[in-house]
C-alpha cells in the first residue's frame, strides 16, 4: 500500500495548494488506493517529516520494498509510469511530456515562487514592492512564453492530457490563486480544462477534509499568529 505524506493544517491561503494535491491527483487519475499520513509539529521535531523528504517538505511517497520517494515530479511521473495513465505510448512524445514535466518544475514554478516569496513571505512593506518589481518581468515572460507554446494547442504533448500537463496546471493553480492569470487567457482556459478533471477536484476536497479537526497547534504553530478564520477553520 502507499503512503503518501500531507500536512496536519495550513492557513486559508495555502489551502487546495499544499503539493500533496499533485500526489493524490497522479494516484487518482490511475485509480490506486493509498493512504496519507499528516505530518507537523512533534512530528517534525521527531524528524520525522525529515527522514522521509530530505528537504523537510510534503510529500513524500512511501511503498513498501521501495525507497521513499519526494519531489512531486518525480511522484507524479513514478506512478504515471507505472499505471501506463497520462503518457504518451510514443517514444518521442513521451519524451517530449518528460521535458515539459522539466519545463513546468524548472523553467516556470521558479519563477512563480519568487512572486509567492515576494507577496507574502517579506514583511516589509518597502522591501516587498522592491521584490515583487523584480520578480514580476521574470514572471511575465515565462507566460507569455509558455501561453505562445500552448497557442491553439489544448494541452502540451500530442492531443491528450499527459502527466505534462498535470505538472504545468500545478504551476498555473499558483498563478490563479494570486489571481494573476486574468492577462493570460489561453492559460486560463487551459488550466479550467486540466482542473476539470473528477481526479483533480477529489484530491483537492480531499486534502481539505484533511485539515478538518487540525489546527495551528498541531503543526506547533502559535494560533495568535493567525487569524481567528483561519483558526476556526
Ligand atoms: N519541490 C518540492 C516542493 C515541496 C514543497 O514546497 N512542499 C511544501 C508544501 S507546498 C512544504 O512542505 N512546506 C513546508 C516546509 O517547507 O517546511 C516538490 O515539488 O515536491
Amino acid at each position: 500500500m502507499i503512503t503518501i505524506t500531507a500536512l496536519k493544517w495550513v492557513p486559508a491561503l495555502p489551502r487546495g495548494q499544499v503539493r500533496d494535491y499533485r500526489a493524490r491527483w497522479i494516484l487518482k487519475e490511475a485509480g490506486w488506493d493509498y493512504r496519507v499520513r499528516l505530518v507537523g509539529g512533534r512530528d517534525d521535531a521527531a524528524g520525522f517529516q525529515a527522514r522521509h523528504q530530505p528537504f523537510g517538505q510534503v510529500p513524500a511517497m512511501e511503498e513498501d520494498g521501495r525507497p521513499a520517494l519526494f519531489e512531486t515530479g518525480a511522484i507524479v511521473w513514478t506512478v504515471a509510469e507505472r499505471a501506463r495513465v497520462l503518457i504518451p505510448d510514443d517514444p518521442g512524445l513521451r519524451n517530449l511530456a518528460l521535458a515539459w514535466v522539466f519545463g513546468a518544475l524548472n523553467s516556470v514554478e521558479p519563477y512563480v515562487s519568487n512572486l509567492v516569496e515576494a507577496r507574502y513571505f517579506i514583511p516589509d512593506a518597502e522591501a516587498r514592492k522592491r521584490r515583487e518589481a523584480e520578480a514580476l518581468p521574470m514572471f511575465r515572460q515565462r507566460l507569455d512564453q509558455l501561453q505562445d507554446a500552448i497557442g491553439q494547442r489544448d494541452w502540451l504533448v500530442g492531443d491528450a492530457f499527459t502527466v505534462a500537463d498535470l505538472m504545468m496546471a500545478g504551476v498555473l493553480i499558483i498563478v490563479d490563486r494570486m489571481d494573476m492569470l486574468g492577462g493570460w487567457p489561453i492559460l486560463k482556459a487551459y488550466l479550467d480544462r486540466a482542473t476539470d478533471r473528477p481526479a483533480y477536484r477529489q484530491a483537492v476536497a480531499d486534502q481539505l477534509a484533511d485539515f478538518e479537526g487540525h489546527g495551528p497547534r498541531d503543526m506547533g504553530w502559535d494560533p495568535k499568529d493567525f487569524d481567528d478564520a483561519d483558526v476556526k477553520r
